[in-house]
């Protein structure tokens, strides 16, 4: 069966090497790492009327567009002159975004107005994200679905008073949805006591934890099993039935778990004779926040 928690402390002091095998959460999704490309296209859908001046009478440059004021492409386009007239136009190099600003732009995910780094927006307006373990323990048929699991970590999060208890997820797999893809963000992860869990979602399903998920959303300690259906990289378990995609109870179906009190790939899958282990265990939870 499930371990006792004093073992449990042993391992986790014990415990040394991190998997680094595992493929970095972002590698392969979208909206990790990437930067906005601001295309410049589109804009202004008004009047425009296409503008047509594409004849290009001779290189000018046709400031064309921004028909907003009559103008009617003079033909001449006087260099310099007035201030709202035309000018610019054309290809629009969207400035850069300016983290600091206390303006939330294309590529960021915050912007508190300031570049201290650890006060919930960092100096490159990436957003924390928080994270707790559930404070009580469910069967894997109690949790119903991903989805209804969702409600569980909403509930957690607004019983315990957190701010923004929409934004919690459950870190639950199943058989046709990887944990990972349900969670998005770029910043910090953090545990409710304001420890550092991890620095980025892919550093942690890289494998790398400053320390073990086991704060409850009251900020109190949970050591023990938690349901996750997932492999260290987030990825869910193949071939697992996750315990009818946690709907059932059946004493002869099955789920994975994790352990709270670990640092190494154990937090998510557990390396155990019983894992997966009964669907009528009691077990926590793993809610985080998606931006
Ligand atoms: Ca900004
Ligand atoms: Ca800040």
């Amino acid at each position: 069966m499930l371990r006792s928690p004093p073992t449990l402390l042993l391992a986790l002091v014990t415990s040394g090497c991190l998997s680094s095998k595992i493929e970095a959460f972002c590698d392969g999704l979208g909206p990790c790492g990437e930067t906005v490309a601001s295309t410049g296209g589109a804009s202004t859908t008004d009047d425009s009327s296409s503008s047509s001046s594409s004849d290009t009478t001779g290189g000018s440059t046709t400031s064309g567009t921004t028909s907003t004021d009559e103008q009617t492409s003079s033909g001449g386009m006087t260099t310099e002159t007035g201030a709202d007239d035309a000018s610019t136009t054309g290809t629009t190099t969207a400035p850069p975004s300016v983290c600091g600003d206390n303006v939330v732009e294309a590529d960021e995910e915050c912007d508190d107005g300031d570049l201290i780094p650890d006060n919930g927006c960092s100096d490159t307006c990436t957003a924390d994200i928080r994270a707790f373990v559930s404070s009580t323990t469910y069967k894997a048929g109690e949790l119903m679905s991903i989805t209804l699991a969702d409600a569980l970590c909403f509930n957690h999060a607004l019983n315990a008073g957190l701010p923004e208890p929409l934004r919690f997820k459950a870190f639950l797999s199943d058989s046709k949805t990887d944990a990972r893809d349900r969670f998005k963000g770029r910043g910090r992860i953090l545990l409710m006591n304001g420890v550092v869990f991890a620095d980025s979602w892919s550093t942690l399903l890289a494998g790398n934890l400053h320390g073990p998920l086991e704060v409850t959303e009251k900020s109190e300690t949970y050591h023990g099993p938690v349901w996750t259906g997932t492999n260290p990289d987030g990825t869910a378990v193949p071939n697992a039935t996750h315990c009818a995609d946690w709907s059932s109870n059946s004493p002869v179906d099955y789920a994975y778990y994790g352990y709270s009190d670990e640092i190494t790939e154990e937090w998510l899958l557990a390396d155990q004779l019983d894992n997966p282990v009964e669907c009528l265990a009691p077990l926590a939870i793993y809610c985080f926040e998606t931006s």
